[in-house]
């Protein structure tokens, strides 16, 4: 045998697993005589159900081990160090063949191993050693990343690409089942640009092709992930296993998307800026989570169209929408709540999804105008709103001289808004001086400049 050549020197304790070489699969029949003639033993202690892959040459291998003599004496263990033993395999190696997970019992002879003279430390003379090993991590520098697993909602209209923006949760665990790290216990998803070098490679590369909802596995070899070094606690050279659940993705050029679902047959009123609106939503999270419900309240929400009382994306997706018509809107957060969202009820970053009912539509003044008249304005305005005939017109008699000409039909205010508050604005428009009054030479003065919203 040519490891009992003189002057050859043992090699420590776990690198004698790599250097012998193994005959075949079987264990050597011999028994466990551990005489000076015993041969190599393997015995498989415990070997996985799901064995998908088996070390081969050339892998790069993290295991435990724990040394022992026959007589059950350690002389040696990983575990005391508290780190694996890391190694790539050569040809034919003890380990070959192993699954991550498997534990293998190999007892080397002495005369495979140190022989008549021993180490002269801790290894007597014609020892056998007895080496319970452990595979924990296993992978081939040429690996890419590998995905399985996946469950794939049935509707998919989309799939991400490089640039998009993602929110995802996500369970991490190592190739031996333990756990290094999880969003879930940060009660938030995880949210990152892909394909722009923000994460490690293995998952820029994982979270491609993904649709809003799925579920996939992602292993990233560690030359994909967090190298020789490790992170955390996570080990260097460790193989990661990310279990993903995609909540939303959209991108930063993305537009809202409106579905219309139910239409009347006379659908011909359509919303525009500054009409009124009265509509019943459910807002939810792409996952289904729901957010808020006007349902829940018991009471419409109330906005005038285009005046800023919603976010953009909602403005935009409820114009030209018509009285009983329901569409769900979907709003990406850059047309929503942005990257901070609302403290407490919605995530940072998050799609909006609005299923709507249009309930009420009160259509506006033109842009620009609080107040219009239906009909020809009177040549004798002044008079008629100053009723007391003092030459003097109080905010009194405005207001109720305006109040009347709507509810005659004869003019009309901007809905949606606080009427007082309008002819309030109207009436000091018309008070230059604001002494409380408008005399008739106020009146015309204003008259005369083009204004818009007003007599
Ligand atoms: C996450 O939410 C759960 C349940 O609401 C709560 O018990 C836990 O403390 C939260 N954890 C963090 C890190 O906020
Ligand atoms: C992560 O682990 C938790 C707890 O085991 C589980 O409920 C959840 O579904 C897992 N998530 C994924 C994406 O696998
Ligand atoms: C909102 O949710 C309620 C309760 O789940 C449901 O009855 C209603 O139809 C939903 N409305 C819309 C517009 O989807
Ligand atoms: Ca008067
Ligand atoms: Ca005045």
């Amino acid at each position: 045998m040519a490891f009992k050549a003189r002057g050859w020197r043992p090699p420590p304790p776990p690198l004698l697993l790599l250097l012998l070489w193994v005959t075949g699969q079987a264990a050597p029949v011999a028994g466990l005589g551990l005489g000076p003639d015993a041969e190599l033993q393997i015995e498989r202690r415990f070997v996985p159900d799901e064995c998908p892959r088996t070390v081969r040459s050339g892998d790069f291998v993290r295991y435990h081990y724990v040394g022992t003599f026959p007589d059950g004496q350690k002389f040696d263990s990983s575990y005391d160090r508290d780190s694996t033993f890391n190694v790539y395999v050569g040809k034919g190696q003890l380990i070959v063949g192993m699954c991550v997970g498997e534990k293998r019992i190999i007892t080397i002879p002495p005369f495979l191993a140190y022989g008549e003279d021993g180490d002269g430390k801790d290894i007597p003379g014609q020892a056998s050693l007895v080496f319970d090993v452990a595979l924990l991590d296993l992978h081939n520098p040429k690996d890419g990343i590998s995905i399985e697993n996946k469950v794939v909602p049935e509707n998919c209209e989309r799939r991400s690409q490089s640039g998009d923006f993602l929110r995802y949760h996500y369970n991490g665990t190592l190739l031996d089942g333990s756990f290094f790290d999880s969003s879930y216990s940060r009660n938030r998803t995880f949210d990152t640009y892909i394909g722009q070098g923000y994460v490690i490679p293995g998952m820029d590369e994982g979270l491609l092709g993904v649709c809003i909802g799925e579920k996939r596995r992602i292993v990233v070899p560690p030359h994909l992930g967090y190298g020789e070094e490790g992170r955390g606690n996570i080990p260097g050279s460790a193989v990661l296993v990310f279990d993903i659940h995609v909540i939303d993705f959209h991108n930063p050029s993305d537009s809202i998307s409106i579905t219309s679902h139910y239409k009347p047959p006379d659908c011909s009123v359509l919303s525009k800026k500054g009409d009124y609106l009265k509509y019943h939503y459910n807002a939810s999270l792409l996952d289904g989570t729901l957010l808020d419900s006007t349902w829940n309240l018991g009471k419409t929400y109330n906005i005038v169209l285009g005046s800023g009382q919603v976010v953009l994306g909602m403005d935009m997706g409820l114009r030209e929408m018509c009285v009983g018509e329901k569409r769900t809107v979907i709003i990406p957060p850059h047309l929503g709540y942005g990257e901070a969202g609302v403290d407490g009820e919605v995530p940072g970053s998050a799609v909006l999804v609005f299923d709507i009912e249009l309930l009420e539509l009160v259509v506006g003044l033109p842009e620009g105008y609080m107040f219009i008249w239906n009909d020809e304005v009177s040549p004798n305005l002044f008079e008629e709103i100053d009723k007391d005939g003092d030459g003097e017109v109080l905010l009194k008699e405005f207001s109720e001289y305006i109040h009347a000409q709507v509810a005659s039909g004869k003019g009309k205010l901007a809905p949606g808004f606080d009427a007082e508050m309008i002819v309030k604005n109207m009436f000091t428009n018309q008070d230059r001086n604001g002494d409380g009054k408008v005399t008739a030479e106020e009146f015309k003065l204003k008259d005369q400049e083009a204004k818009h919203d007003e007599l």
